[in-house]
């Protein structure tokens, strides 16, 4: 593609597709919040005048979501076809075109899909690594293994939490979240046990207690050095998670279930938490992460990601309180090539855009009519 001119400048969007898929799991995921046994992703897919093409995935954690959000997405994208690629441009029309709707849930996700598939393709366009186009460098972000270790009991806890150290991982999570407090600890500790002191041990309770039971089991958790305790309440009780904040040693993290830069604001002047880890899609993707990342900055708060490790490392590449990359290993069977770890960190790769391509044969092997 020529590198001067109009050309790169000017593509118009052309048509978005979205196809539903749902994808097998190495270790199916039991939560305090639910199980996700299979993935159900929307694939988007970006044509533009130029040939340039972008993609990115939603996930949607129930098969429920699955035709829907394809819908969604794909009546969205009428929405700015003919439209500039110029993802900002598009991501305030589209926000703007769902203020009667709402902006959380499915719309949120669905504009969030659209926005990291036109960055891709602005990106590739440019013929550079989203990192760069977004003004950083691909630099290694720490990243802790997010895959299993659901509420699986401690001596599969204790088991699973070696093999996820595989590929240098010196970091890793625990769901908790056990009919009890003894049970919770005991997992902490068989998986304390299994790894060594060395590692670095978050734990996540997906939203399962109430106020007074998370100080409790917080309380006792203090002495178990773990790197935060995520969720403990209700996602949206921002001023009880501010009182086990308050309360607790422990740092306190959660952030996948804000919508949008909106919720990080209200999180934050409650002081619901040490550290926030937004998820790509709920925060309205690219566009949405890096107004999060200004305010985490801004409140001198670390910042995580939460999936999508793949568009992820780029953000975080590009976010001054970067922290930790959440890493799940859930799209790799759609992908060409999947994010690189090595020594515990994620590589970003060396490619136009995020750098995701499917992998055709899998994805007509797992699409869902
Ligand atoms: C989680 C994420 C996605 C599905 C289930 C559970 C968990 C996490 O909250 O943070 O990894
Ligand atoms: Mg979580």
């Amino acid at each position: 593609m020529n590198s001067s001119g109009p050309g790169r400048a000017e593509l118009t969007i052309r048509a978005i597709r979205a196809r539903a898929v749902e994808v097998p799991m190495r270790r199916p995921l039991v939560t305090g919040g639910g199980t996700v046994g299979a993935v159900p992703l929307v694939l988007v897919d970006l044509a533009t005048d130029g040939g340039i093409t972008g993609c990115a995935y939603v996930i949607c954690y129930s098969r429920i979501a699955l035709q829907p959000m394809a819908a969604l997405i794909a009546n969205l994208g009428a929405v700015v076809e003919n439209d500039r690629l110029a993802p900002h441009d598009i991501h305030h029309k589209l926000l703007r075109r769902m203020t009667l709707l709402g902006r959380q849930g499915m719309t949120g996700m669905a504009l969030a899909g659209i926005d990291m598939a036109c960055w891709d393709a602005l990106a590739r366009a440019h013929g550079v690594p989203l990192v760069r186009l977004l003004g950083g460098v691909p630099r290694p972000v720490p990243a802790y293994n997010s895959n299993g270790l659901g509420l699986i009991g401690p001596e599969s806890a204790a088991r699973e939490a070696r093999e996820l150290l595989a590929g240098g991982f010196a970091a890793i999570k625990v769901r908790l979240g056990y009919p009890s407090l003894a049970e919770d600890v005991a997992v902490v500790r068989a998986v304390r046990a299994s790894v060594g002191p060395s590692v670095q041990l978050m734990s996540d309770y997906n939203q399962c207690l109430d106020v007074a039971e998370a100080i409790r089991r917080g309380h006792a958790l203090d002495a178990e050095g773990l790197v935060w305790i995520e969720e403990p309440v209700r996602a949206d009780d921002y001023v009880g998670h501010a009182a086990i904040a308050a309360a607790l040693r422990t740092p306190v993290q959660l952030g996948e279930n804000l919508w949008g830069p909106p919720d990080l604001i209200k999180a934050i002047a409650a002081g619901a938490a040490d550290f926030v880890m937004p998820d790509a899609a709920r925060i309205w993707g690219v566009s949405g992460w890096l107004k999060a990342a200004a305010l985490a900055e801004a409140h001198g708060l670390p910042m995580s990601s939460h999936l999508f490790p793949e568009i992820s490392a780029h953000l975080l590449a590009v976010t001054p309180t970067c922290h930790w990359l959440e890493y799940m290993d859930w799209a790799e069977p759609i992908l060409q090539e999947p994010i690189r770890i090595e020594r515990g960190h994620a590589i970003i790769p060396d490619r136009p855009g995020h750098g995701m391509a499917w992998n055709e044969a899998a994805v007509t092997k797992y699409q869902v009519a």
